[in-house]
C-alpha cells in the first residue's frame, strides 16, 4: 500500500493512526499542500478531487476520502477494531465521526480559507475568526454529547479506541495549531491525552512525520 500523505492535513492523520492502530506501514508519498502539490496532474490523475490523502491498495485501487480509507482498512484488517460490535453503537461512532470530518473540518479547510482570503476578500484576522468560529460551533455540541452520555468511557465510546477517536484527536491539533482555549471542553480533552498516551496515535502525530515542516 501507498499512502498520499501530508503532515499537517487532518484527515491523513486519521488514516495515519488507523494504520498504526493496526500495525500496518505503507510506502508513503507526501503532497505538500501549502505549495498546492495537490492541484499537481499526477495528483489530480489519481485523485480528481485534489484532496489529502489518498490510498493505493495492494491491489491497485486509489482511494480517496478518510473515512472510506478507515473502514477499507476495518474490513480488510478487522483486528484489532475500530468499530464497536453492535450496530446502535456503530452508528453512535460513525456518527460523532461524521459531525467533525463533515460538519467541522470542510469549512476549515485549505481552499476554503485560500477562497475567503483571495476572492471574497476577508482580512487574515477575519478568517482566523471564521476557523475558530466553526471549531468550537463543533467542539461545544461534541462536549455537552459526549460528557451526558453514558457510553462516553475512557474514550468516545466505550474504554477502547474507535473511529470517533480517530477523527477527534486530529481536529483538536487543528484547534491547538492556532491557540484555540479548550478549557471549555474537558471531557474531549481528556479522551484526546488518553488516546495520546497510546503509540498508535503518538506516532501520527503531525511534528513526529518525515515531511513536518517541509
Ligand atoms: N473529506 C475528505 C477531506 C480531505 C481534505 O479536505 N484534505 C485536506 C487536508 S486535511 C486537503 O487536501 N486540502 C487541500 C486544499 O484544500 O486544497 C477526507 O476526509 O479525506
Amino acid at each position: 500500500m501507498k499512502l498520499y500523505d501530508y503532515f499537517r492535513s487532518s484527515a491523513a492523520y486519521r488514516v495515519r493512526i488507523a494504520l498504526n492502530f493496526k500495525g500496518l506501514a505503507p510506502e508513503r508519498a507526501f503532497v505538500h499542500l501549502r505549495r498546492n502539490a495537490q492541484r499537481d496532474d499526477d495528483y489530480l490523475a489519481l485523485n480528481p478531487q485534489g484532496l489529502v490523502p489518498a490510498l493505493l491498495t495492494d491491489d491497485g485501487a486509489v482511494l480517496a476520502q478518510s473515512l472510506a480509507i478507515v473502514e477499507y482498512l476495518e474490513e480488510t484488517h478487522p483486528s484489532p477494531p475500530l468499530l464497536p460490535g453492535d450496530a446502535a453503537a456503530r452508528a453512535r461512532v460513525r456518527g460523532i465521526a461524521l459531525q467533525i470530518a463533515c460538519d467541522i473540518h470542510p469549512l476549515d479547510n485549505l481552499r476554503v480559507l485560500r477562497y475567503l482570503l483571495h476572492t471574497v476578500g476577508v482580512t487574515e484576522e477575519q478568517k482566523d475568526a471564521w476557523y475558530k468560529y466553526w471549531i468550537d460551533v463543533g467542539l461545544e455540541a461534541l462536549e455537552i454529547q459526549l460528557s451526558r452520555d453514558g457510553a462516553t468511557g475512557r474514550f468516545c465510546h466505550g474504554d477502547a479506541p474507535t473511529l470517533a477517536d480517530v477523527c477527534l484527536v486530529p481536529q483538536l491539533a487543528n484547534a491547538r495549531r492556532v491557540a484555540m482555549d479548550l478549557s471549555p471542553y474537558p471531557t474531549l480533552t481528556r479522551i484526546e491525552a488518553a488516546c495520546r498516551a497510546l503509540p498508535a496515535f503518538a506516532a501520527a502525530e503531525p511534528a513526529r512525520q518525515p515531511d513536518a515542516d517541509a
